[in-house]
């Protein structure tokens, strides 16, 4: 069993969660700027960690000081990406995947032409990273909407937003696209349905027919704005790829009831329908069925379905963290996991947020999402988040993170064995970094520490943790040694 030659081994941070300078040299405040540090909520209430209102955007843009809103502050990648690029090399790491900031770029996302300081930044970025032979793996959209398209047309839920992030794309492929060959379009496009402010700038008190309603016109015009903007890479960069990138929500039945095993089958297609858009060109006739079912109408106009069919994906992408179970049961114990609440599984450990560690479940999903899309994969997220403790000495002991990592890199070595094609695979959070969820710095992910609190206190010295010594000898193997 091994890896393909040229298997690529990197990492995964986003624009929002690391660049911090989100008002410097031109920037625009994006969605999430303005999310507040919410560490102290039930993790079993991931709504209330999302939750949002017009009072609450325009008290977040009044607050002249921060400090409760960690993704302004990031780890200050902006500033200090040479230092955090140069780990980065020693590490191994042969691809990054990090995200473009729209806001950097048009600050309010109705600009007709660029902020040039802005693209100046991903410039000397990308040519940084390929000076130190890492290939840039870039998301278009990681959570980075401009807040006032939200104020102004509630998000994506209105359709002339497609026309303005397409004008953004349009500038990222002219403008990167020496440097930059593989893209993927939204992040989790999925996530929409779960966090709709953070994934398609909707305001819920702004939904007139209600937010699902405005969820699923979010979602058709976020499959849209990805179908032209694989168009546009394909025809202004040749032989580059564009991928999809989905949450892969793994779930089992918690008994062998047939009505636990249907409910999870329904759940099940319901996290697969949205990759099938993308792969397939078109909206399935369950999903179709499903949302007629809820009342809503997706607001697809003539010409639609002709831009979803003609400019599919090249490959597949997605994140993995944890499976759950599904159950008939309301009774049935629930436990979270990323942005979910799952019934718990007895057969599975949890992290420290009570996401179930499942590594099995790893190679379930490759073989499933290889065996339903029949192209190459990607995992661009994967990992675990945990409170890491520093010793006198400066050290950090992280042994569960190299236990996770093993497990799950063993059971990817075993999907590639039976046939998978995989073409990568990005840690997330490679370097600490801010929680999506709860804004919090101390849910850790990284094999490199950042010395900041919650609060960003900390001289931001950058240390090496014991898994990163484990993943680059993984890498300088390719993951012959685990
Ligand atoms: C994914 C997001 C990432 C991320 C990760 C971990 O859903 O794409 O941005 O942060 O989950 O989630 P969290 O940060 O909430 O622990």
């Amino acid at each position: 069993m091994s890896f393909p030659d040229g298997f690529l081994w990197g990492g995964a941070i986003a624009a929002n969660q690391t660049e911090g300078a989100w008002n410097v040299d031109g920037k625009g405040p994006s969605v999430a700027d303005v999310a507040m540090y919410r560490p102290k909520l039930d993790p079993k209430d991931y709504a209330a960690h999302h939750a949002v209102s017009t009072a609450s955007i325009e008290a977040a843009l009044a607050d002249p000081d921060g400090t409760y809103y960690p993704k302004r502050r990031g780890i200050d990648f902006y500033h200090r990406y040479p230092e955090d690029l140069a780990l980065f090399a020693e590490l191994g790491l042969k691809v990054l995947r990090v995200s473009i900031a729209w806001t950097r770029l048009y600050p309010t996302g109705e600009e007709t032409e660029p902020n040039e300081a802005g693209i100046a930044y991903y410039q000397a970025l990308f040519t940084e990273m390929r000076r130190l032979g890492i290939e840039p793996l870039v998301t278009l959209s990681h959570y980075e909407s401009p807040v006032a398209l939200s104020v102004k047309y509630n998000g994506w839920a209105d359709r002339r937003v497609v026309e303005l992030f397409t004008r953004f794309t349009l500038t990222c492929f002219e403008r990167f696209g020496s440097l930059v060959n593989r893209w993927l379009t939204f992040n989790e496009i999925d996530s929409v349905m779960r966090h709709p402010f953070t994934s398609a700038g909707i305001i819920p008190e702004n939904c007139p027919d209600g937010v699902q309603a405005a969820c699923y016109a979010a979602l058709h015009h976020q499959y849209l704005a990805s179908a032209i903007a694989t168009e546009q890479c394909h025809r202004l960069i040749p032989g580059s790829q564009v991928g999809c990138m989905l949450t892969k929500l793994t779930t089992y039945p918690r008994t062998c009831a047939p009505e636990d095993v249907a409910a999870t089958q329904h759940k099940n297609l319901d996290n697969l329908w949205f990759g099938d858009v993308h792969v397939f060109g078109e909206y399935p006739r369950l999903m179709l069925a499903d949302i007629a079912r809820k009342g809503v109408t997706l607001p697809i106009e003539p010409g639609d379905e002709d831009i979803l069919r003609s400019h599919p994906v090249d490959f597949v992408s997605f994140s993995y963290y944890q499976s759950s179970t599904e159950s008939v049961d309301p009774d049935a114990e629930r436990t979270p996991g990323n942005t979910i609440l799952g019934v718990k599984n007895p057969y599975l450990p949890s992290s420290e947020w009570g996401w179930q560690i499942d590594a099995v479940g790893f190679r379930i999903s490759l073989i499933e999402l290889y065996d339903r899309y029949r192209k190459p994969l990607f995992v661009v997220e994967n990992g675990i988040g945990a409170i890491d403790q520093v010793t006198e000495q400066g050290e950090i002991h992280d042994p569960y993170r190299i236990a996770y990592f093993r497990e799950h890199f063993t059971q990817m070595k075993q999907a590639v064995d039976e046939g998978v094609e995989l073409l990568g695979y990005t840690s997330w959070g490679t370097i600490d970094l801010i929680s999506a969820s709860s804004s919090q710095i101390t849910k850790r992910y990284g094999f490199i520490h950042v010395d900041q609190d919650d609060l960003g206190a900390g001289t931001g010295a950058r240390r090496r943790k014991d898994s990163f010594w484990w993943y680059q000898k993984v890498i300088a193997t390719n993951g012959e040694e685990l």
